[in-house]
């Protein structure tokens, strides 16, 4: 096992309601960035789950006339499933009605309460349900959630305070020493300026309901849903166990290199996440990555406005690499971005269809032409072009240009960089024209190198395409006679020119992305 760890968590979503293509998005931007830090050799944990506590999901069960465990029991699967459609490699996937993170998130307040972070106190003030959130009177906006707009209902309660009043100070200094905590650089000014306002101490239990974790040292409390939810990503790796396997899990993966959000949870993730753990003398995640949301029709898409779409009719159009293909590519990681059928449909035929997939079907089609179907010997004395040698420099750069931008999950710049060494491969075929090299005899080793050359182009280019479309490098390495793509653990030297052995057989194989014709 490789001692480099990486460890990449999605939100845990809610279970009010299936998965749609937002919470499809922020799991496909991990997966691809779990996949390729597995290709670069670390020893990934990317964990995904769900989140099935609190007043909305137990209003969702009763709406549908069930139970809540019933109700989570039967919408689980359904989240599991989309994640399997989609091919999402998670490590682990966590669901807070498990015994394992109830167990975690009673140690984890246990321990603030003999720390001394929390007391008892009187909560009077506005709810909203749907957000799982405490607004203040001052905070609502014409009397309704500023966050969602949605109406809010007056809570009073007995319960139980976590300090987080006393973490203002602190969490800047944190912020300041870790610049790259929150990012990207709005989010951080954003939160920044949040708690310079000064910081309220939180509820931290509820009584009016019970479907939570029970606090251990409260009768009748239940957790607030949201720290026991973000609780998951440590509970997941082991904390609060006393298997030494489990302690050992949390030792090697703790602290987080990335947890993953859209910039709606922020303030959860940056100032009262944070502030939990420098209270339980944990250290926070490396980095939280708050990405901007998908908008339909300049509309934010939600499952509250009725316009999320569920991810199944698009990977039944499309296929289920170049759905993933779309949203990262298309979609700034880190801004607010539209989508559209055209703009899926134009990215299909361009990128995918015309681009990568023509390449590789005429590519080998001329290999099952020209040389009985396997890849040609290039005579040792023939020698290299101008245009051989530009080839390769796409090549080489590659693997250098994809970390950085990859550094940076900055998905379009490293899927950019992988095309730009598929549109040097089909530009250097149309200017080689093999079809003219095939013609004489003369031009035999000629004609052996530049197919060799193409193939070798395409067979690297597979390799940096495989953590956002897995399914159609396989594919291609499958095509060319070579082993299993996934299994790679060192791209860049995976990427060093020249590996693909002569005489390996080649098939052709249907369009790897058929075109598609907009109704
Ligand atoms: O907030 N565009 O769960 P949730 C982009 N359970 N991303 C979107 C999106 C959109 N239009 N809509 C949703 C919760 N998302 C809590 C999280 S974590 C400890 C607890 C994505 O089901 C995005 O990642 O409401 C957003 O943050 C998340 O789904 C919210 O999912």
């Amino acid at each position: 096992m490789s001692d480099r760890t990486f460890y990449v968590t999605t939100p845990i979503y809610y279970v009010n309601a299936e998965p749609h293509l937002g919470t499809a998005y922020t799991t496909i931007a991990a997966d691809a960035l779990a996949r390729y830090r597995r290709m670069t050799g670390y020893d990934v944990m990317f964990l995904t789950g769900l989140d099935e506590h609190g007043q909305k999901i137990a209003q969702a069960a009763e709406e549908n006339g069930m139970d809540p465990q019933s109700w989570v029991d039967a919408i689980a699967p359904k989240f599991k499933a989309a994640w399997e459609m989609l091919d999402i490699s998670n490590d682990d996937f966590i669901r807070t009605t498990e015994e394992r993170h109830k167990r975690g998130v009673q140690a984890f307040w246990t321990s603030l309460h003999d720390r001394g972070y929390l007391y008892r106190g009187h909560y009077e003030g506005w709810y909203c349900v749907p957000d799982e959130t405490f607004w203040t009177e001052e905070q609502l906006e014409d009397g309704k959630c500023p966050q969602c707009g949605r109406d809010v209902e007056f809570l009073r309660e007995d319960n139980w305070f976590f300090k987080l009043s006393e973490f203002g100070q602190p969490l800047l200094d944190f912020y300041e020493a870790h610049p790259d905590f929150i990012q990207p650089e709005t989010r951080r000014n954003e939160v920044i300026s949040f708690v310079n306002q000064g910081l309220k101490d939180l509820s931290i239990s509820r009584t009016n309901f019970t479907w939570g974790v029970p606090l251990p040292f409260a009768e009748n409390h239940v957790t607030y849903v949201w720290i026991d939810a973000l609780l998951n990503y440590i509970t997941a790796i082991g904390y609060g166990s006393d298997d030494p396997a489990e302690k050992a899990k949390f030792e090697r993966y703790w602290p987080a290199d990335y947890n993953f959000v859209g910039k709606d949870i922020i303030r959860f993730h940056c100032v009262i996440w944070p502030a939990m753990l420098m209270a339980a003398g944990v250290e926070p995640p490396k980095s939280v990555f708050a990405h901007g949301f998908l908008l339909t029709k300049g509309e934010k898409m939600s499952k509250s406005k009725g316009n999320a779409q569920t991810p199944a009719s698009l990977v039944e159009r499309f296929g289920v690499d170049a759905y993933r293909y779309y949203f990262l590519r298309d979609v700034t990681f880190g801004q607010d971005g539209s989508i559209s059928m055209e703009s899926m449909v134009q990215r299909y035929n361009g990128d995918l269809a015309n681009d990568w997939g023509n390449l590789c079907s005429r590519l080998f089609n001329m290999v099952g032409k020209y040389f009985d179907g396997v890849v040609p010997e290039v005579p040792a004395d023939e020698a290299e072009t101008d245009e051989d040698a530009t080839l390769k420099a796409f090549a080489g750069f590659l693997p250098e240009k994809y970390e950085a931008a990859m550094a940076r999950l900055d998905y379009i710049g490293a899927l950019e960089a992988a095309w730009d060494l598929i549109k040097d491969a089909n530009r250097y075929i149309e200017n080689q024209a093999p079809w003219n090299l095939a013609k004489s005899e003369d031009t035999a080793g000629r004609l052996a190198a530049v197919i060799y050359n193409a193939l070798e182009a395409v067979r690297i280019a597979a390799l940096f395409t495989a953590p956002v479309m897995p399914n159609t490098s396989a594919e291609v390495w499958t095509r060319l006679g070579l082993g299993d793509i996934i299994a790679t653990t060192d791209i860049a030297s995976s990427a060093v020119w020249g590996q693909l052995p002569a005489g390996s057989p080649v098939s052709k194989g249907d369009p790897l992305f058929p075109r598609i014709y907009e109704d």
